[in-house]
Parts: C-alpha cells; sequence; structure tokens
C-alpha cells in the first residue's frame, strides 16, 4: 500500500513540474515573465472525494458568453443533466450556456464547448466518467448517466467557488487543464437523517440531497420512524401519521410525510443520482407505533407520545399475530412508493425485547421485506440471529471487533460501514461543541477522515464491504443550519473514504481540497463547522454552532 502511494505521488509530482514548465514557456511566448504572471489555477488539490486519476495540463478552458453545453442526441437524461448544469452556471456567469442536442460530428462537439457523452465503454463502471479539459474544450465522457453526473460535480468544484453564486459575479471561469479518470470504491456512499426525533419536510430534505450528492453520494437513508415520531403516511395503518406523527423531542408539533411527498423526495434524489432507503425501526424504537394502536402492545393498552431521549424502553408484541399484518401492511406500502432496491428494519436496541422474541421478530420480518421484492438492510445487532446472506448489515458499534459481524461477513451477508466513534455525525466535534451527543466520541474531521472501511472491522474486509454511510441522529438538531453543522465538513471526509481509492488516502492532501470546498459552502450558505484542522481557502466564512 505504502508503495502504491509513493508511486502515486512520485506520478503526481512528475506531471506538476511538467505543468510548470509548459506554463513558464507559453508565459515568455506571450511577453510575459514567468514571475509576473499569477499561479494558475490546477486541476490538483480541488476535488472532494479525490478522483482516482488526476493529471494537471497547462491548458486552460474558459466559459465564455459562447459556450453552449452539448449533449449526444437522443438522450433525454444527459439532457437533464447538461440542463442542470446550464441552470447552476446562468446566474452567475450571465451567459446564455444554451444546451444543445447535437447530431454533430463528433470531433466537433468535443473539440468545442463542454461536452457530455455517453461511450459504450464499460471499464468506467456503472458511476465512472472521464473528464478531459483542454483549452477549447471541456469533455466529459461515462458509460452510463450516473458517471456522466459525477463528472459534472467534479466540473464544478474545479470551477471558482462563486460559480455557485444565484447573482452575477465579475469572475473569470476558468477551467483548469489535464485529464481525470475517475471511479468509486464502493457502491454505497450514504448518509442518514432521523426524521423522527425531530421532523424535517420536503425543503429541508431536497438541500441535503443537493450538499451531499455534490461529494458523489449516493444513498439517502430516511430514519422514519421511531419513539418519538412516526413520519410517512401509511393508508391501512393512518393513525401511525395522524397521532404518532403529531409531536417530536422537546414536546413541539411533529410531522410527517404523505405517500406524494415521499415520492416527490424520492424523484427529487433520483434526478441527483441518489436512492431514497426507507427506515421502519423494529421491534425496539417503535413506541410512536405503539401508542397509535393499542393492540399492537401486548397488554393492549397505549402508552402515552413520548417526546424524551431515552432509548431501549419500546417493543412491539412479539407473540401476536397482528405484528405482522401491521408490518406486512407497512412494508408493502412502502414498497410500493419505493424504487431503490432496499429497505432498512431498524432491528438495533431492542433491550426490552427478549433475544428468543427478537429472533422470533427478525425471522418473521425477513421474509416480508423478501416477499415486497426488497432486500433488507437492519443494523448490524440483526447479525445475531444470522440472518440469510441477503441481509445487509450496518455497523454502528464502537470497537473494531464484532464477533456477530464477523462471522455474518463470513458466511457471505454485506456490510455498511457507520463506526459510531468514527461516522456518526450527531457526534460533537469537540467539547466545546454547543450542538450533538459524546456517547461514542468526540470526532473531528481528521478522526473522520481516518479510518478504512474496507479494512477496519475484523473479519469484515474487502468484498464484504459494501460501502460507508453518515447517520445524522437528530435528538440535538432542530433545522437546517444545524445539520449542516454536523455533516459538514465530516460527511464529505466519510464521502472520500467511501468513493478515492485507498493509494489516495492522505491526509495533507485532503486537508488542502476540504479547504477549497469552504468558499464554495460559504456562496451556498452551507453553515459549517470551519475546523481550525483545516487550511480554509480565502474567502471561507464559518457557520455556527
Ligand atoms: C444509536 C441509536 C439511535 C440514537 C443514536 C444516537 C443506533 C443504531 N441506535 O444508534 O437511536 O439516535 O445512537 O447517536
Amino acid at each position: 500500500m505504502r508503495m502504491a502511494l509513493s508511486g502515486q505521488r512520485l506520478r503526481r509530482v512528475t506531471v506538476v513540474v511538467a505543468a510548470l514548465l509548459t506554463i513558464g514557456s507559453a508565459s515568455a511566448a506571450s511577453g510575459m515573465s514567468a514571475s509576473a504572471a499569477s499561479a494558475p489555477p490546477s486541476m490538483a488539490n480541488r476535488v472532494v472525494p479525490e478522483p482516482a486519476v488526476v493529471q494537471p495540463s497547462s491548458a486552460q478552458y474558459r466559459i465564455t458568453a459562447g459556450t453552449t453545453i452539448n449533449v449526444q442526441s437522443g438522450s433525454a437524461e444527459t439532457t437533464a443533466i447538461a440542463t442542470g448544469l446550464a441552470s447552476l452556471l446562468r446566474p452567475s456567469t450571465g451567459f446564455a450556456l444554451p444546451v444543445v442536442n447535437s447530431s454533430l460530428q463528433l470531433h466537433r462537439r468535443t473539440t468545442h464547448g463542454i461536452t457530455l457523452m455517453l461511450s459504450g465503454s464499460s471499464n468506467l463502471g456503472p458511476e465512472g466518467y472521464q473528464l478531459d479539459v483542454t483549452n477549447s474544450a471541456v469533455v466529459i465522457v461515462a458509460a452510463q448517466n450516473a458517471g456522466l453526473f459525477y463528472g459534472v460535480q467534479t466540473l464544478r468544484q474545479l470551477l471558482p467557488a462563486a460559480a455557485d453564486a444565484r447573482t452575477r459575479q465579475s469572475v473569470q471561469w476558468i477551467v483548469p487543464g489535464g485529464h481525470i479518470s475517475d471511479q468509486p470504491r464502493f457502491p454505497y456512499r450514504g448518509a442518514m437523517l432521523d426524521v423522527s426525533r425531530h421532523f424535517f419536510g420536503v425543503p429541508v430534505v431536497e438541500r441535503l440531497i443537493d450538499e451531499i450528492s455534490l461529494y458523489k453520494v449516493n444513498t439517502l437513508h430516511l430514519h422514519l420512524s421511531d419513539d418519538q415520531g412516526w413520519r410517512i403516511a401509511i393508508a391501512s395503518w393512518p393513525n401511525l401519521t395522524i397521532h404518532g406523527g403529531s409531536t417530536e423531542v422537546g414536546g413541539d408539533a411533529g410531522g410527517f410525510f404523505t405517500q406524494a411527498q415521499y415520492m416527490q423526495i424520492v424523484a427529487y434524489a433520483k434526478a441527483h443520482y441518489v436512492t431514497i432507503v426507507p427506515e421502519i425501526d423494529g421491534p425496539g424504537h417503535t413506541n410512536a407505533a405503539l401508542s397509535s394502536y393499542a393492540q399492537l402492545n401486548c397488554n393492549n393498552v397505549a402508552p402515552p407520545l413520548y417526546t424524551g431521549t431515552d432509548v431501549g424502553f419500546s417493543s412491539l408484541c412479539v407473540s401476536k399475530s397482528v405484528t405482522y399484518q401491521f408490518e406486512q401492511d407497512v412494508l408493502t406500502e412502502l414498497a410500493n412508493i419505493t424504487p431503490g432496491p432496499y429497505l432498512h428494519i431498524g432491528g438495533d436496541e431492542a433491550q426490552s425485547t427478549s433475544l428468543a422474541d427478537y429472533t422470533t421478530f427478525e425471522s418473521k420480518e425477513l421474509p416480508i421485506v423478501a416477499a415486497v421484492g426488497k432486500t433488507p438492510i437492519g443494523w448490524h445487532d440483526v447479525t445475531k440471529i444470522n440472518p440469510p446472506t441477503s441481509f445487509i448489515a450496518q455497523f454502528w458499534g464502537t470497537t473494531t471487533t464484532d464477533t456477530a459481524t464477523a462471522a455474518a461477513a463470513a458466511r457471505g451477508n454485506k456490510v455498511i460501514m457507520s463506526p459510531a466513534n468514527k461516522a456518526y455525525l450527531d457526534m460533537m466535534y469537540t467539547p466545546a461543541t454547543k450542538l450533538g451527543q459524546n456517547w461514542a466520541a468526540y470526532i473531528e474531521v481528521k478522526d473522520a477522515y481516518s479510518w478504512d472501511p474496507g479494512n477496519y472491522l475484523t473479519g469484515v474486509t474487502g468484498s464484504s464491504v459494501l460501502g460507508v454511510e453518515g447517520p445524522i441522529w437528530s435528538e440535538t438538531l432542530l433545522n437546517m443550519a444545524n445539520i449542516e453543522f454536523m455533516a459538514f465538513p465530516r460527511l464529505p471526509a466519510l464521502a472520500e473514504l467511501g468513493w478515492s481509492p485507498e493509494s489516495t488516502h492522505n491526509w495533507a492532501s485532503f486537508q488542502a481540497r476540504l479547504g477549497a470546498q469552504g468558499p464554495r459552502w460559504t456562496v451556498e450558505g452551507v453553515n459549517f463547522y470551519a475546523s481550525p484542522q483545516i487550511p480554509w481557502a480565502p474567502g471561507t466564512k464559518g457557520g455556527v454552532d
């Protein structure tokens, strides 16, 4: 691994030196002394997550009033990606940036303007892309549209941060030249939002999707039910939201998504190449459901709604058949409005359920998920019942050994890595952080970055690891500003662990590239934690705790 790292560094240094030499001669040729020219922007040290291969050149592409965004004729999805880029850049540049659905010859399209092209080549993988920037053109090539979308996210980060402004800026819109070839290390790169402890509506979720997709995060897990609130309307059990969604932690009015609103989120996510993973937790973390329907309780008495933050006190009644009718109805309705492949069934902290009952419950629950045509994900607690290998375990422990999860991986189960002391975005950064909790750890940016999801948990390595997820639990988080403060900049750190090859992992490089995101978040109004560990680029204004 060390050898690969130094090889990679050596190659980059060589490329940079070559680029500098070329710049020197170009400046001399234009009559400008090399020392008078200010350092041109480089493709290196700008992009998070770090692309697999970056080869800067001395070229520069300048977006001007004459720039067009070209797509292959016939692909509506590619046109939508190009239109998204044009809509983003029009307000700040003031340029028309027409999207040209072009049937021009290949060489015409690729030598002028910005071109998005699907190629037949599959060696880029389903999410990979290549980006080439010359003096006359930017060309993004991918096998699939997801790859074109990710190439566009890289292009956005190569542009000045002012590109994301909503008003016209007087800036030279220069894209530094070179070649990038990129594809992800892991297929699952996720964030989770807990909408149960505090409810957040559609605009918050959509803004979060905007923010995470810039870092090539492709999954948003929504924690839709817990003791404090049930947040998705279920037509066959309406009291779940009417009663169970009516409050939240602290006692304020809660809220819930109608199925139409949920489908709106799913569609918005899809347009950003993000898959929604809905979670219905059980048999514990179910007080909101138990409070809504007395028959789900073994004693037929509905408990009051709960607005505190304790865990582990509630359990569905495992011995009643109505419990499984309930699960069947809920998961069927949810599967019908969820095009993604996964349903998350929770399964954590069932401290009020005996092991025998827990085993019974999960053994009946998992086939329901399969019957509605979905792949089950659950917290790693479920591995203690020896689930079938189709089950995906989400590890949230604070140790680097977990016997049951390792045994599941040995049997063939896949694992999503969310170790609470590295990946929990509700943990405080330092003892001085006002928001968040500290039961698992204080997690500064370096802690969030400095671990290898593919080689962290004993016995859970390589192809057992599906990916990484950063959960945003919301016991202490009241609004978008709070969510952003905890997620940024740690979520981009986790996104890099999920996307970039392990050989590129380098704290110093990450510090510089993360520092370059500061002006962008400032322009976008993202309320982020300006960690003292990071050399923030000029133009950065940190957020508030
Ligand atoms: C735990 C618990 C959640 C809390 C979270 C807070 C899991 C999987 N169950 O993580 O209910 O909200 O910690 O950090």
